[in-house]
């Protein structure tokens, strides 16, 4: 079994689709082995996307993730990491496949409704840096 993790961004909790993003993960498989709503400051955002602090985009994802409430998972299945990344599809929704959460639901490619880890280490750094071991059941 892996574990990856994974946030509903601001733009799904914002319009209501939390339901709708869980049941899609519920429904391939996955199981929620943590979960958290919680409001982000902009400087716990800065922490968590350090790998991108050099990219154009840095600090319009920071405003945007620090804007309201996001809902933070850890995930458990069978090729957890790669899987959750395929359920969520192309980082732009424009070219996400169908059936992915981000071409169901998401916005534009900032208000892309959800995260997932894009490989093992990150997952190890995301997973505690949300979630300690008594929160992961
Ligand atoms: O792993 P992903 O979330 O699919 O994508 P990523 O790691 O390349 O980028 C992290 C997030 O940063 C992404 O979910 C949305 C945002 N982002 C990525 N590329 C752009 C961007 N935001 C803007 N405004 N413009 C971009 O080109």
């Amino acid at each position: 079994m892996e574990r990856t993790f994974a946030i509903i961004k601001p733009d799904a909790v914002e319009r209501n689709v939390t339901g709708k993003v869980l049941a899609m993960i519920e429904a391939a498989g996955f199981k929620v082995v943590g979960m958290k709503k919680i409001l982000l400051s902009r400087a716990q955002v800065e922490g968590f996307y350090y790998v991108h602090k050099e990219r154009p985009f840095f600090g319009d994802l920071c405003t945007f993730m620090s804007r309201g409430p996001v809902i933070a998972l850890v995930l458990e299945k069978e090729n957890a990491i790669a899987d959750w990344r395929g359920l969520m599809g192309a980082t732009n929704p424009a070219n996400a496949d169908a059936g992915t959460i981000r071409k169901e639901l998401g916005v534009s490619i900032e208000e892309n409704t959800v995260h997932g880890s894009d490989s093992p280490e990150s997952a190890s750094y995301e997973i505690p840096y949300f979630f300690n071991q008594l929160e992961l059941v």
